[in-house]
């Protein structure tokens, strides 16, 4: 590191000195605390953003925001060259980066670090870091010290993108490393065509019968981004009726009372739908619009809701996808180009169980990973064609550049033989989905799009699209802790192997409930201890929670659950 570069970081760092008594952790996806905390992490994070564009020589992407969490927290998630999410390999120096307790500690981390990764730090080099956050009131000032930090390291400057979607900056990453234009109207525009896309490919005699698929959708923004960005994109859309609540230009507060994480959670229905909407198809994002779950309200009488959860969108994708495969299997042998396409399925723990049997009696392969779209992400990698989601609505598609490459060819030649027929129809719509569904990460508004055309495609309403199968019951706690960090678990997070005695107390609990299912695990977004629960009736996997919520509050101290 040269002198001009030492001086400059320890005269910047010392305007953004750390918090006091607060332990820093990069979590589930980079850090999250409450806003008044960050304005240290975000400079640091900024240097570290710099470091990781000057290390692979491609634009980086930071984005401020804390997505599903309360509006007082904040947070920050970086962007991989590809548009996924921070190696993992970074993620010690991200940790040891933000708790650094003086700026010459900081700089000699610098120092240490850039020497381990060849990162020449002389000012010879230059990169940018694309810059968003979304509406939380924290994110300007929050982002400004982020700016900070990536302007601390010489020759890289950032690109200020505004407002945006989570999703929309990595897909801005993930385009603009390709050397495409990658603005936010390409964005609205790529969504907008491989829709249009797909609803000409529908099966031939699928516009005769639309009769159970309903042209009615009504969108819960979160109060968020989400809701803002689907205004601009539903006048770019044809063929689809949409209603945005919780636009975020109303009183309602962000996540509160509403948006994806509330309604999987809660299974009750978000401020601004009601009476009115009863067997309506609703949507809900959260935050910064990386979730999405669908649900209905079923009567004026209850605040219940179905819920058409992440599985459930899973699930829709999958035997689309399969159904396309299939019928090009078929006609493919008569091509000269072999498509044979290895496709696989990602949940967590807190797939229900019921779906995972659905989709291994699809004949699909299903494996797990912990909790945490960057594991998902990796691992649905290894295929061809991986389909990941979370229960919570966070989830993709990913297409590797392989079958992207012959599907293309594929098209062609397929329209040259057999222009119109449905093997040619299955190879655009497959190429469409290459196109719509965000390669980056999950992504509300163009998973949305790709349920609809989907719905349409089947003339499916919500309501057969539920009955795929029918849920196991099973309830989500929360449960405060003294130390959140003295659980750990192995074994895709399904057993606690710390503090020791506490699975085998949550084997004893599970024991008594026929079809009983249950883990914990500490939250990296909150600072609270999961607790998940399965059984045959609602009843029972309400009091399976209950009753580990109670071990989890007797063996780390006294909490409380929600
Ligand atoms: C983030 C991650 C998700 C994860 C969620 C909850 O979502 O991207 O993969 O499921 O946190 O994580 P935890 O249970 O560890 O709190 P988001 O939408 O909040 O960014």
């Amino acid at each position: 590191m040269d002198d001009n570069q030492r001086d400059l970081l320890l005269k910047e760092s010392d305007r953004f000195p750390p918090p006091q008594g607060v332990r820093l952790s990069y979590g589930t996806a980079g850090f999250r605390e409450d806003a008044s905390v960050l304005l240290s992490t975000m400079y640091r994070v900024g240097i570290l953003a710099a470091l990781r564009a000057l290390k692979t020589g491609k634009l980086i992407g930071l984005m401020i925001t804390a997505s599903h969490n309360k509006v007082s927290d904040n947070g920050v998630k970086v962007a991989d060259p590809s548009g996924g999410m921070l190696t993992q390999d970074w993620e010690p120096f991200a940790n040891a980066l933000a708790n650094a307790s003086s700026s010459e500690d900081l700089v000699q981390l610098i120092i240490e670090f850039a020497e381990k990764e060849n990162i020449l730090l002389d000012g010879s080099k230059s990169a940018q870091v694309l810059v968003a956050r979304d509406t939380r009131p924290s994110g300007e000032v929050l982002l400004d010290a982020a700016k900070h930090g990536i302007a601390s390291i010489i020759g890289v400057v950032a690109h200020d993108l505004g407002i945006l979607t989570t999703p929309q900056l990595h897909w801005m990453v993930h385009v603009r490393n390709k050397g495409l234009k990658g603005s936010e109207l390409d964005y609205f525009h790529e969504l907008s065509s491989s829709f249009r896309c797909l609803l000409n490919s529908k099966p031939n005699n699928s516009e005769l019968k639309l009769k159970d698929w309903d042209n009615q959708l009504v969108v819960d923004g979160a109060n968020g981004v989400g809701g803002q960005k689907l205004e601009i994109l539903k006048e770019m859309l044809n063929g689809l009726a949409i209603e945005i609540r919780n636009s975020g230009k109303g009183e309602g507060v962000l996540n509160e009372g509403v948006g994806a994480d509330f309604v999987q959670k809660e299974k009750i229905v978000p401020l601004g739908i009601g009476s009115q909407d009863v067997g309506i198809r609703c949507a809900s994002f959260d935050g910064d619009a990386d979730r999405l779950v669908y649900f209905t309200v079923p009567s004026e009488s209850s605040n219940r809701i179905n819920l058409v959860d992440g599985d459930k969108i899973l699930s829709l994708f999958a035997i689309f996808i399969k159904e396309q495969l299939t019928i090009l299997a078929a006609r493919t042998k008569a091509t000269k180009i072999d498509f044979q396409p290895t496709l696989g399925v990602v949940q967590t723990a807190y797939a229900n169980g019921a779906s995972t049997q659905y989709l291994k009696e699809l004949g699909l392969e299903v494996v797990f990973t912990p909790t945490g779209v960057k594991y998902l992400h990796e691992k649905a990698a290894d295929y061809d064609i991986g389909i990941y989601f979370e229960a919570n609505g966070h989830g993709t598609i990913l297409f590797s550049d392989n079958c992207i490459s012959v599907l293309q060819p594929l098209c062609w030649e397929l329209s040259d033989v057999s222009a119109g027929s449905e093997s040619h129809k299955a190879a655009l719509r497959l190429l469409a989905v290459t196109r719509l569904i965000n390669q980056a990460v999950g992504d509300a508004l163009s998973g949305l799009l790709l349920v609809e055309a989907i719905l349409q495609h089947r003339n499916w309403s919500i309501h057969k699209w539920s009955e795929l199968y029918q849920d196991l019951p099973s309830r989500q706690l929360k449960v405060k802790v003294v130390d959140r960090t003295a659980v750990e678990t192995s074994n895709a997070e399904t057993e606690v192997v710390k503090p020791p005695g506490l699975q085998e107390a949550i084997n004893s609990e599970i024991a008594k409930y026929p079809q009983g299912r249950c883990f914990i695990r500490p939250s990296g977004t909150e600072d609270v201890i999961r607790v998940y629960a399965e059984a045959s009736t609602q009843e029972a996997a309400d009091d399976l929670a209950t009753s580990v919520a109670k071990l989890v509050d007797q063996f780390l101290g006294v909490g409380s659950s929600n």
